[in-house]
């Protein structure tokens, strides 16, 4: 009967973040553009393989003027991998600890970033290279009030345009920005790509950099997919350039999931030049987040630490949203108020001061083991907040939620 909502909504309401004066409103009316960089983790950004850059535009953007650049931040997907990538952003809930929400709930009420950004007057959309209904998609996208879902049949992909799960990085881009010119504004698009993607096979002239040479083939061609989906994301902001789209948008850009899964940690281990621990596999989950605003002059390294979870309040604040009454276990990132405890979908977390991780508490910095107690009230917090999300998924409890006054709509 929704009764269940109470104790979530007190909880949720406890945990609310104010939006950052400076922030909120930021990027006011314009179009926003997130991209979803398949596979793509944080040890690339910044880093060499065998004397090669591995991002060099995304490099330039750790440093450039207009954009906030998010090392410390971790992706929370479970087994829907991209699609509860898509569910976190959208939602600010957790995906489910068994299958694919996008699978087992798409017919449950949300109330999504895209609904809420649709009723303040943008076209809401997304653009994907592969068939409609992979992941559930289709449906899904219905249930989070995505007006429209441009999937492989909106492009042209011709002779040598597709690699690995199909079509390439660049050309998809470029038909994308096509595509989004003709899109009424403003508009909140999003893009997911492929290339980077498992089994992380290229054609040769794609190849910008020279393979790895550990004893993981996986290992080895990523470094080439993720350079190539570097380059593919300078295309972007260029095609976007010569659209005319980059100086009206909001560009946002996170990692989905990890690429490389603890099966190549001895690989990984050659290349970082350290034993993977359990601490360290913890590391290994952050993902890069990017929000870039045109004009924004005020770049830089923010070290907060934040999960996939937060992306919905940080963004809904910067277009000038108020998501004060929502249901949303995420808190915005700018805010001075948002708290440091990222929660992955396994239940180990990272806060400033530890992560938890194999059933072991580490100081965070470190990595050596402390004792348990200190990590003990956020074990339970994990649990509680974990299990609060996964009530309001299984019990479809955002229907009793009314989204137009924040109101509980309990019946008895
Ligand atoms: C498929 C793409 C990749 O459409 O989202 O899926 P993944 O395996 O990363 O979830
Ligand atoms: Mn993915």
């Amino acid at each position: 009967d929704g009764s269940e909502l109470v104790e979530v909504n007190n909880y949720v309401r406890s945990n609310y973040a104010e939006p950052s004066e400076e922030m909120f409103g930021i990027a006011e009316g314009k179009n926003l553009i997130v991209v979803t960089l398949e596979s793509l983790q944080t040890f690339t950004i910044n880093s060499e393989m065998n004397g090669q850059t591995i991002t060099p535009f995304l490099n330039e953007l750790t440093k450039d003027e207009d954009t906030i650049y998010f090392p410390n931040f971790y992706h929370q997907t479970g087994l829907g991998k991209t699609s509860d990538s898509e569910f976190l952003l959208e939602n600010s809930l957790y995906p489910l600890s068994g299958g694919a929400v996008f699978f087992t709930h798409s017919g449950n009420s949300f109330n999504s970033m895209a609904e809420k950004v649709g009723n303040e007057g943008y076209f809401t959309n997304v653009q994907h290279a592969n068939t409609k209904s992979f992941w559930n998609r289709d449906i899904m996208y219905e249930s989070l009030g995505v007006d429209n879902f441009q999937d492989i049949q909106s492009y042209t992909v011709e002779e040598g345009q597709a690699v690995n799960w199909g079509m390439k990085d660049i050309p998809f881009f470029e038909q994308s920005v096509d595509l989004m010119a003709e899109m009424p504004q403003p508009f909140y698009n999003r893009l997911l790509t492929l290339t980077n993607h498992h089994p992380f096979t290229l054609d040769e002239e794609d190849k910008f950099i020279s393979e790895f040479d550990s004893n993981s083939g996986t290992l080895n061609r990523y470094f080439q997919t993720a350079r190539y989906l570097d380059e593919a994301v300078k295309e972007l902001f260029d095609d976007l350039k010569e659209r005319g789209l980059y100086e009206d948008s909001v560009i946002v850009m996170y990692g989905d999931h990890y690429g490389i899964s603890e099966n190549h940690n001895e690989a990984m281990a050659q290349y970082l030049g350290k034993e993977i621990t359990p601490y360290e596999s913890a590391q290994l989950q952050k993902v890069p987040f990017f929000v870039h605003i045109p004009g924004y002059g005020e770049g830089h390294v923010d070290e907060e630490i934040g999960g996939q979870i937060d992306m919905r309040p940080t963004i809904l604040h910067m277009l000038g949203i108020d998501s004060s009454d929502d249901l949303q276990f995420g808190g915005d990132l700018f805010s001075e108020e948002h708290e440091e405890f990222v929660i992955f979908r396994d239940g180990r977390f990272v806060t400033e001061d530890y992560v938890y991780a194999g059933n072991v508490c580490h100081d965070n910095g470190t990595g050596e083991e402390v004792a348990i107690e200190h990590c003990q009230p956020y074990i339970e917090q994990a649990l509680t907040e974990l299990g609060y999300s996964e009530s309001i998924i299984n019990g479809d409890l955002l229907r009793f939620y009314d989204e137009k006054t924040g109101q509980l709509v309990t019946k008895d």
